[in-house]
């Protein structure tokens, strides 16, 4: 069976989990405890060098890098789709895949990490300030691409709108100010059971 080594808090870890649910995909779930550092012991350094999650491993493959991983599922088990056949499609879920790591989930990693595990006295508040201009920055740059329609691609949910939903989940403590049609898309996803079942506790 599949495994994939993973945090509840997570948030790469949540695309991962999210895509298992939206295939129907039986798997081991294997929690790395981040707190007592276990992503740096021996054992799981050997799988994941970079000693981060998500790690997943089928069939004598080790994968790791996120964004990687829903590519790999979606070619391993391709029902239901969750990218569009055609090459434009293809060529846009590429572009927006690599957008959000650059633009959405990295900037908010700079806002959460802090705000969510450490200590108020050790944020950076002028990087966090910058982050936030970025993502609002992005989210105008999408507000345009989802205006008239409910998925960016093709018009239907798929890999793209996964890698978005755990940075979504944060808006409200990140300050983040969204425009109403990036608003709407946020809500639709949230409102997934799949979502709403890898929800982080905080
Ligand atoms: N680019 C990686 C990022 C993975 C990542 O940063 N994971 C975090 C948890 S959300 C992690 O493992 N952090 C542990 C650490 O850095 O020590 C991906 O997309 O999988």
């Amino acid at each position: 069976m599949l495994k994939l080594y993973y945090h509840p808090l997570s948030t790469y870890s949540r695309r991962v989990r999210i895509a298992l649910l939206e295939k129907r995909i039986p798997a081991e779930l294997i929690e790395v405890d981040l707190f007592a550092r276990a992503q740096f012991q021996a054992d799981y350094l050997a799988r994941n060098p970079y000693g981060r999650v998500p790690t997943l491993e089928e069939d004598g493959l080790t994968l790791f890098e996120s964004s990687a991983i829903l590519e790999y599922l979606e070619a391993r088990y391709p029902e239901p789709a969750l990218l569009p056949s055609d090459r434009i499609g293809c060529a846009l879920t590429a572009m927006h895949l690599k957008l959000c790591d650059l633009e959405l989930a990295a900037n908010a990693h700079k806002i959460l990490l802090p705000k969510r595990f450490m200590p108020r006295e050790k944020w950076k508040l002028d990087v966090m300030e910058k982050a936030k201009a970025r993502i609002e920055r992005h989210f105008s740059i999408l507000e345009k691409q989802l205006e008239g329609r409910s998925y960016l691609i093709g018009n239907r949910f798929g890999l793209v709108e996964i890698a978005a939903i755990p940075f979504l989940e944060f808006l409200p403590l990140m300050e983040v100010s969204s425009p109403p049609a990036v608003t709407a898309w946020a809500q639709r996803l949230l409102g997934r059971p799949s979502a709403r079942e890898t929800r982080p506790e905080r």
